[in-house]
């Protein structure tokens, strides 16, 4: 996600950095990078200037700690005014008795039938009773896709495959809706290609007959500031209530996030982020923002673990980790919970610093979860016994770990290393604060994404991974120079 705007953010940083005192030169120079990052992600012109003028106003007027060094102090000020351009926001869907209407707007194929499912996925998940209406009656297999999507959610859909009439569907429906004890009811309405006037009296004449609660504007955002136009078009027509910007997960440059809410003053409330079902996230400008600075978006992980995670298993594992146990078997139950959240290099991109770290071993064609697969294979190919107590493994048992995994037997040596050292860290954070659980959990990520690789570059035979010397770096960091040139000249 953004990665461009990201990689782009942390060079106009970077030219700030390492000077004692940033003169008022300096950060211009720094700024000026800013908004030209801003523009190549496609935020409109006002915004990239206002941004960058508010922030070198704060800077200069030095309303930040005196604690943090000139470069941090941007690096504070980018991030809050980011978090002020895309917010303040609000992501709860509001409940009004006995029903909720909700109507989704937008050009056809932003995804507001798919948003459709996905919310009524969120919101059966928070215990209330959605019903969709198919009030898109331009094309049938409209209607059937969103069929579909009840079907699978078990949701209820209106459907009325002969009227061509959406305010008389939607009417209709919300009377069927009070009968079948529903209590919000989403709106899937038609889209066209372009902004129409048909289509606008169409969406408008709904909005004051049925008299939706909220009405979102459901919009792709790897249409920039075209999405960011469109918006203030529906928004001129509809009174919008909230954004729900989709297809962040491809290749969206991230304007449209940035720009919307300054241009249109209308909140973005989610964000889609793929094609399946669960693919809808909150929107949350700080998060938003970290992500953008290339600083990782850890609640976003929490709460896809939390929703993920067995609990129980979770909560029997915490309490191993308070008494500063942590076998082999424990980390191979660690594995598989996280493999559910998702792929690795997905999850290091959520992970601060790590996003970075999986374009790279992209880059060097290393692939995190194939990594990951023969680490838990090792593991599965120990005995019980040996996976409680690591230290009775001896060199022959080794050998045959190593055959049954089907890897070389340094890797196996590597895995015990790695093992000893997080049990070290819990044993000695056990019964710690939380800071230092926070930290301890940072430190095990790390080990245990960076080892399975040797430390990134290629492993050399019997070493463990540990801290390359100055000549191994510079090794490879021309490797991944080479990688990365070689890769532009396939494009
Ligand atoms: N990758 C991705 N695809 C999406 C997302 N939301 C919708 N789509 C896809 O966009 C296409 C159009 O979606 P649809 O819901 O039919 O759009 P509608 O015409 O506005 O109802 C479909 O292929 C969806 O799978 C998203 O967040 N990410
Ligand atoms: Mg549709």
């Amino acid at each position: 996600m953004f990665e461009s705007l990201t990689d782009r953010l942390s060079a106009a940083f970077r030219s700030m950095t390492g000077r004692g005192r940033l003169s008022e030169s300096n950060i211009r120079e720094g700024l000026e990078l800013v908004r030209q990052a801003l523009l190549e992600a496609d935020a409109s012109v006002e915004v990239a200037r206002d941004f960058v003028n508010s922030v070198q106003e704060k800077f200069l007027g030095a309303e930040v700690s005196r604690a943090l060094n000139p470069t941090q102090q941007v690096l504070k000020i980018v991030n809050d005014e980011l978090v002020a351009l895309m917010g303040p926001v609000d992501p709860s869907i509001p409940k009004r008795e006995p029903i909720t209407t909700i109507m989704l707007c937008g050009l056809q194929g932003s995804g507001k039938t798919t948003t459709c499912g996905k919310l009524g996925r969120r919101l059966l998940n928070s215990g209330r009773k959605p019903m969709f209406v198919a009030a898109d009656l331009q094309r049938p297999a409209a209607i059937d896709q969103l069929e579909t999507l009840g079907g699978q959610l078990g949701v209820k859909v209106f459907v009325d495959r002969v009227s061509k009439d959406p305010v008389d569907v939607c009417k209709r429906a919300l009377k069927e809706a009070k009968d079948a004890g529903v209590d919000v009811v989403i709106l899937d309405t038609a889209g066209r290609l372009h902004i129409d006037d048909e289509l606008m009296e169409q969406l408008q004449d709904v909005e004051r007959k049925v008299q939706p609660d909220q009405v979102y504007f459901v919009v792709d955002a790897m249409t920039g500031q075209d999405a960011v136009n469109s918006a203030k078009a529906f928004n001129d027509a509809l009174e919008l209530d909230g954004v729900i910007l989709t297809k962040l997960d491809g290749d969206a440059r991230g304007g449209a996030a940035l720009s919307v809410k300054a241009i249109t003053g209308v909140p973005i409330k989610f964000v889609g982020v793929g094609e399946t079902l669960e693919a809808l996230e909150e929107f949350h400008p700080d998060r938003m923002a970290s992500r953008m600075l290339g600083m990782g978006d850890i609640m976003t992980l929490i709460e896809t673990a939390q929703e993920k995670f067995d609990q129980e298993e979770l909560a029997r594992q915490q309490e191993r980790l308070d008494k500063g146990v942590f076998t082999l078997d424990d980390f191979r139950k660690q594995m598989r919970q996280a493999s559910r959240l998702g792929s690795m290099t997905k999850i290091m991109g959520f992970i601060p610093g790590m996003g970075r770290l999986a374009s790279m071993l992209g880059e060097l064609n290393v692939d995190p979860d194939q990594e990951m697969r023969k680490v838990g294979g090792l593991i599965d190919s120990m005995t019980p016994e040996e996976r409680r107590k690591p230290d009775i493994i001896d060199s022959r048992r080794k050998q045959r770990i190593a055959a049954g995994a089907g890897v070389d037997v340094a890797r196996v040596n590597e895995l015990l290393k790695m093992h000893q050292r997080m049990a070290g860290m819990v044993k000695s954070f056990s019964g710690g604060s939380m800071g230092d659980r926070a930290r301890m959990l940072s430190q095990m990520t790390r080990e245990a994404t960076m080892n399975p690789f040797g430390g990134l570059g290629p492993v050399k035979k019997g070493s463990t991974g540990k801290r390359l010397t100055p000549k191994e770096r510079e090794a490879q960091r021309k490797k991944l120079e080479k990688a990365r040139r070689d890769k532009k000249r396939k494009k």
